[in-house]
């Protein structure tokens, strides 16, 4: 999970008028959205994917074991593999060389790969010769039939011929490039955490492949905090694959067997499945085409839980385990505390849905649920007590679901009574669309009160939370829908949970507000009542997130005033800066306020540095990487502590109080 800085500006916008046949990288770098999916942060990375999914092909034919990505000093990236090089030979159709053809043809990819098909890809399957036009430099490398080849790019054009620079032993490929700022205009610069969660991804979606990250901004410190001579750096690989996935994504949760069952087949169409029940109540399936993340399923998530369910089912039935419940099983009493990875190699996938993360081959339901199937029956009959743990589970679930009924319907029934019923404590806004309107979900009666004074009461509603909410990821879900504070968020927000068929599914069609913002304090408190406010959204309202829904508010950390002069610091740098231009003349009564809560501020300021939209940075919570988002969630709210600290100095960024 991550933060998009949300600055007020305009998107790129395409009006009828101006569609027009492009041709070529020019279409690409005239529209890059429609072929990286954004310009923003996500865009940014999106193009290391790009040509990481080319050495990933590689690998997979066969050719290919090592692959080094490093982040350069001038934030430009540089790809190595050890495979067999992109061919350096004269492409008979273009005259001229195969590697320039590549590098500057849309789409050339596939050209030379009709007898295998590609199985990587990233979402958007673009090639490399897009990450070409959208670079302000480039440079290929292929080191093949003993010599080095090399030829640089501009903006998707070639600078010159492909020149042989010198002789090589080995074999692979060598991509640089350095993202063109005009395109990127929002950041140019790369995270290193990004990449290493999808590179980690992909060790495990392609066991015995060697992803190394290296950071050469960075230089690592030794136990004195003193610069070393090595860089940050991590290698991932995997032997085992989705077993160490699964494991890896429970983080310390308890497992209920002691190994992840596991299923592996090379058919039509080759399928990878770990699965591991676990004693929590969340059900965490991902599952993957072509090593990409299928967040919306498909058949093939379809076929997995006919598969699961039907043979739990017969097991259960066949060994009279079932006589004694008093009600039915539901489809989703057999997943809670499962946590699975699926992985699909499929030749012509059909993606379907909003983002086009959604399975839509036919075929493949069937085969996944036979090898499901067939796998877990063999299981279940060589391992009898970890089949009753099993059963025995599912029972609990649905155990647990008949009592959560009442509590959800609570929930359901005072949503739809649409007017009446708002919580108490809710400040709404007078307007009723939903585009223009915002909830401030807000830590503490006091911070409310003055939120409530200094909001535009037109467009902003406030809901003050009494500090920590219930930490969902321990609590039973019928725990979660009596917590009045949650009910609260569901009643305010006007979103209704549970369907005829699925009793989880989210209804955000009478959503209330279409940016619902999360304003606590800046200080290790605020950040923790944040996490537990978004671990209820992960966790029961992941729709919200995933349409953009959800925001962080930025309160400022300082004040620096001189007289009538005054300057919001959000950062240590910005602070000094400010006490230096105030300062000036090194004359006296620069005086530095530290906002150590919302509370502290009036209503006028928390509305001038934090409320108001055109001056506030919101930052927009999404997600880049759901197994990434899964792991730190389970660690962050689960129970060991060690790892929880760890994250929370690596990654926390409070103002140093004592400067
Ligand atoms: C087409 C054909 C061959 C290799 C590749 C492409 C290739 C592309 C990339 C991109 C990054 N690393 C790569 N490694 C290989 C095979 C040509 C042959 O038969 O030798």
């Amino acid at each position: 999970m991550s933060e998009n800085e949300v600055k007020n500006g305009a998107e790129e916008q395409y009006s009828a008028s101006s569609i027009q046949v492009l041709e070529g990288l020019e279409a690409v770098r005239k529209r890059p959205s429609m072929y990286i999916g954004d310009i923003g942060e996500r865009g940014l990375h999106h193009l290391v994917y790009e040509v990481v999914d080319n050495s990933i092909d590689e690998a997979l034919a066969g050719f290919c074991t090592d692959i080094e990505v490093s982040i350069n000093e001038d934030n430009s990236i540089t790809v190595k593999d050890n495979g067999r090089g992109i061919p350096t030979g004269m492409h008979e159709k273009e005259h001229k060389s195969a590697l320039e053809v590549v590098l500057t043809v849309l789409h050339a990819g596939g050209k030379f790969s009709k007898d295998s098909y590609k199985v990587s890809g990233g979402l958007h399957g673009v090639g490399v010769s897009c990450v070409n036009a959208l670079s302000d430099y480039l440079r290929a490398e292929v080191h093949r039939e003993g010599k080095v080849f090399v030829q640089e790019y501009s903006k998707g054009k070639p600078l010159s011929d492909v020149r042989v620079t010198g002789e090589a032993s080995d074999t692979g490929t060598i991509i640089s490039f350095h993202p063109d700022p005009e395109i990127f205009t929002v950041t140019t610069v790369y995270k290193y955490d990004t990449l290493a969660a999808r590179l980690r991804e992909l060790a495990y979606l392609n066991k015995g492949i060697k992803l190394i990250l290296t950071d050469r901004r960075e230089k690592m410190t030794d136990e004195n905090g003193l610069p070393t001579d090595s860089f940050k750096s991590d290698v991932f690989y995997s032997r085992e694959g989705l077993k160490e996935f699964v494991n890896y994504l429970d983080g310390g949760a308890e497992k209920l067997t002691e190994q992840p069952i596991y299923l592996e087949t090379d058919k039509v169409i080759p399928i990878e499945i770990a699965m591991q029940y676990n004693t929590g109540f969340s059900e965490k399936i991902y599952s993957y085409v072509n090593n990409i993340n299928t967040i919306e399923g498909g058949t093939h998530l379809q076929g997995f839980k006919m598969g699961l369910t039907r043979t739990l089912k017969n097991y259960a039935d066949k060994n009279n385990l079932l006589a004694k419940l008093k009600f039915d099983l539901a489809a989703d009493d057999f997943r809670e505390g499962l946590t699975a990875v699926i992985s699909v190699k499929v030749a012509e996938p059909q993606f379907e849905g909003q983002t086009k993360t959604k399975l839509g081959n036919s075929e493949v339901v069937s085969a996944v649920s036979q090898a499901t199937a067939t796998a877990l029956e063999a299981y279940l009959e060589e391992n009898p007590k970890d089949a009753r743990a099993i059963v025995d589970k599912v029972i609990l679930a649905a155990t647990a679901r008949h009592a959560a009924r009442k509590a959800r319907e609570m929930v359901q029934r005072k949503t739809v009574m649409s007017g009446a019923g708002m919580p108490g404590k809710l400040a709404d806004c007078s307007l009723r669309d939903p585009e223009k309107c915002e909830l401030f979900l807000v830590e503490g009666d006091s911070a409310g009160g003055t939120a409530k004074q200094g909001r535009d009461r037109m467009t902003q509603a406030i809901l003050p939370l009494r500090g920590k909410i219930l930490n969902v990821e321990k609590a039973m879900e019928h725990r979660v829908f009596e917590s009045e504070e949650i009910r609260n968020i569901y009643t305010a927000l006007g979103v209704t949970v549970g369907t005829e068929d699925d009793h989880k599914a989210l209804n955000l069609s009478k959503l209330r507000y279409h940016k619902v913002i999360i304003m606590t304090d800046a200080d290790v408190d605020g950040s923790h009542i944040a996490t537990l406010i978004l671990t209820f959204f992960f966790r029961y309202m992941l729709d919200l997130i995933r349409n953009g829904y959800v925001y962080l508010a930025t309160p400022p950390l300082y004040l620096v005033k001189k007289g009538k002069e005054e300057i919001y610091c959000w950062t240590d740098s910005e602070r000094r800066a400010a006490t230096e231009k105030l300062g000036k003349g090194s004359e006296k009564g620069v005086t530095v306020q530290r906002y150590k809560g919302l509370g502290e501020m009036s209503d006028v300021q928390l509305w001038e540095t934090t409320m108001d939209p055109s001056r506030r940075l919101l930052r927009q919570v999404t997600i880049d990487n759901a197994a990434e988002a899964e792991r730190t969630f389970s660690m962050l709210m689960g129970d060991d502590v060690p790892p929880r600290r760890e994250f929370i100095e690596q990654n926390a960024h409070y103002a140093n109080v004592d400067a």
